[in-house]
């Protein structure tokens, strides 16, 4: 038997660090359970397995032995395109209902019956009423707030028609959607519809029903998330770039430590202002704790980093290794990426595990429902439980590893427009000036989640480094933009070491790092706007699809990944993917998705599991793009590739 707490779990020190101390605790981790899974079954792995109704399952083996369609007769292709356009129906639907709850605290807090929050960008407020088409004058931000509210809420529910934010898009863009019968209607409509047309004995035309995935991922990326980015903004006010600090060092043993795991910033948001209240600080004080430390972890972490600098203790894969430390006197979870198995710390600990949402419990975990009409209330209920826990935890024996880096976050379409382009250049010019003149390749998205089946944080950091060292400038959100926060590609100087000669100058310019974090997985949205202002300020590209520009995701794992990947390549970005999509023996999608739809979108996927080969592939994207526009020559040769971390070598 070998020795599990010597595995190489992840490349960041401090992850590995409480992994080996998990394993001397005797806790099982999640790369343990994935382990005690295999092997995996391929026909899932295949995408080749129906289970649609009850005359099944019904699993078709690839090679031909056996049955070669189901009990109705269903083929691969089928089977496989209802299971994608189910899974991006679910990711759709969990954006998307997040952006719902915005709107609805957005409309309580306008009427004044939301406690704790106000409209906090007005001015944001106002351009979108006006957007909306709404007469401004003579309103106070309560009033159109709740107008703003009712027309997003409309579009949630829209039957007929076009959804509204899609006119954002570039008219090229909106035409290939048009053309391909995709243009989603509301955003509630296409997620039921999906589901809908995969019941057994609907839709029966594989690339029908791929469409109609991809419909449904367009109603997320150009409605539920985009509403959700955009309404957060006049909420909880738009981001800046500000400093602060990442991974598991950020938790004081000595202070009250609450974690907030998940997405929605409505919670988040009040338990950061319930913790600097003179009461609860008074209370935490009288406990003997020096002060509430909150920290964050997945994409309710980016949320209040981007607005408030709280610190980040850690990304998807070290939610378990948080509460390992012993010192998280509550980790507060909503929904989305949280493990139903924290409820093993909350038996063995002090540490509380506290569901809040409606939507989300867990077996042996306290429950305290969040209301947005009392959410200052219930958050205050919440930080005096953690005070609580944090008397109780007592002299136990905590470890923290010593371990945190510094970054700059904050970046939304408004501030890299004044940051590229100073306070009396507001504009996009800069940046395409620089892609124009080959200082900067091209810009990458890089995104989403860890994903056990490659060492954490590996895949984000390879792919990122080979990126830059080739003057591709890298925006990121989610899981992804943590695990570079952590290691220190997000603070100006990375850009002395990692960057590429030519995006160096940039960086040194402007004084920004060479990857930018561009907040939570909704957000997204703001990486699709800035391309449609790439577009705008010319002379790089009159679509999206032209743009030297492209997106990945090397360690992706929810289906919420899968609907952004669908959005992404049908608003014509290749999108290059680590693990594939669980089509792969499924010839006529497998097709469509990494050639076929680059005919119908400007943009397709692609699956490569090594992050070095995914960024090259990239690359030579970016290069076939500068190519099509006349701009094939870059100012400065590629950079030598920084000798790569000591842990960062295999694949768990
Ligand atoms: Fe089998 Fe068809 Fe039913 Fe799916 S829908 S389980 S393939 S009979
Ligand atoms: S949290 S969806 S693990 S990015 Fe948005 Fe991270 Fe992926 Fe969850």
């Amino acid at each position: 038997m070998p020795d599990k707490s010597k595995k190489i779990r992840s490349v960041d020190p401090a992850a590995q660090q409480m992994v080996e101390h998990s394993y001397e605790k005797g806790f099982t981790l999640a790369w343990d359970r994935y382990e005690a899974l295999q092997p995996q079954c391929q026909f899932g792995t295949l995408g080749l397995c129906c289970k649609n109704c009850i005359l099944g399952p019904c699993r078709i083996d690839p090679f031909g032995e056996g049955a070669d369609c189901g009990v109705c007769g269903a083929t691969v292709d089928v089977i496989a395109a209802r299971n994608l356009a189910r899974h991006a129906a679910v990711g759709a639907a969990a954006h998307s209902d997040h952006g719902r709850d915005i709107v609805h605290t957005l409309r309580l807090a306008g009427a004044g019956g939301a406690e704790g929050y106000e409209i906090k960008n007005e001015t944001k407020l106002i351009k979108l009423a006006e957007e909306f088409g709404l007469k401004t004058d003579g309103k106070d931000a309560g009033k159109l707030a709740q107008e703003v509210a009712e027309v997003a809420y409309a579009d949630f529910g829209r039957q007929e028609g076009q959804l509204r934010l899609v006119s954002r898009a570039p008219e090229a863009q909106q035409k290939m959607w048009s053309e391909a019968g995709v243009t989603p209607t509301g955003v509630d409509a296409e997620v039921v519809r999906a589901l809908h047309s995969t019941h057994m004995g609907v839709d029966n035309e594989p690339e029908h029903i791929v469409r109609t995935a991809i419909k449904t991922a367009l109603a997320d990326g150009w409605g539920g998330s985009m509403y959700a980015t955009d309404l957060s903004d006049v909420l909880f006010g738009a981001p800046d770039p500000l400093k602060a600090r990442a991974n598991l060092g950020v938790i004081r043993p000595e202070a009250v430590n609450i974690i907030v795991h998940g997405h929605e910033p409505t919670l988040s948001e009040m338990i950061v202002a319930a913790s600097q209240t003179p009461d609860m600080l008074e209370k935490a004080a009288e406990a003997g704790a020096d002060g509430i430390q909150i920290a964050g972890i997945c994409c309710t972490a980016n949320e209040i980093l981007m607005r408030h600098a709280i610190p980040i203790a850690g990304n998807f894969l070290q939610q378990e290794l948080a509460l390992a430390t012993g010192a998280v006197d509550a980790m507060i979870v909503d929904v989305q990426c949280v493990f139903p198995n924290a409820a093993q710390y909350a038996s063995c600990m002090s540490t509380r595990i506290i569901s809040t949402s409606t939507k989300a419990r867990f077996e042996g975990v306290e429950h305290v429902e969040f209301e947005e009409s009392r959410g200052l209330e219930v958050a205050k209920d919440i930080v005096g439980r953690a005070i609580e826990a944090f008397q109780e935890r007592g002299d136990s024996e905590t470890v923290v590893p010593d371990v945190s880096e510094e970054l700059v976050a904050g970046y939304t379409v408004e501030s890299i427009f004044s940051t590229l382009g100073g306070r009396y250049r507001p504009l996009f010019r800069p940046l395409n000036n620089a892609i124009r003149d080959g200082r900067i390749r091209g810009v990458a998205g890089v995104v989403g989640c860890n994903n056990v089946k490659i060492t954490h944080d590996e895949g984000h950091l390879k792919m990122v480094r080979e990126l830059i060292r080739n003057d591709v400038l890298v925006v990121q959100t989610g899981c992804s933009a943590i695990a570079c926060a952590k290691a220190g590609l997000m603070k100006p100087e990375a850009a002395e070491v990692y960057a590429g000669e030519g995006l160096r100058e940039v960086c040194r310019a402007v004084g920004i790092a060479p990857v930018l974090h561009v907040g939570s997985c909704v957000d997204n949205t703001r990486i699709l706007l800035a391309c449609v202002e790439m577009v705008k300020e010319g002379g790089i590209g009159d679509d999206i699809s032209e743009l030297p520009v492209a997106g990945a995701a090397p360690e992706w794992m929810s289906e919420k990944a899968i609907a952004i990947a669908l959005y992404v390549a049908a608003s014509g970005i290749y999108t290059c993917l680590g693990d594939s999509f669980p089509i792969m023996g499924a010839p006529k999608v497998r097709n469509y998705l990494l050639d076929g739809m680059e005919k119908d979108f400007g943009g397709k996927l692609a699956f490569e599991n090594d992050p070095v080969q995914g960024a090259r592939l990239m690359i030579e994207h970016i290069d076939s793009k500068r190519e099509a526009l006349g701009l094939d020559e870059m100012m400065y040769e590629p950079i030598e590739p920084v000798e790569e971390d000591v842990r960062a070598s295999s694949r768990a």
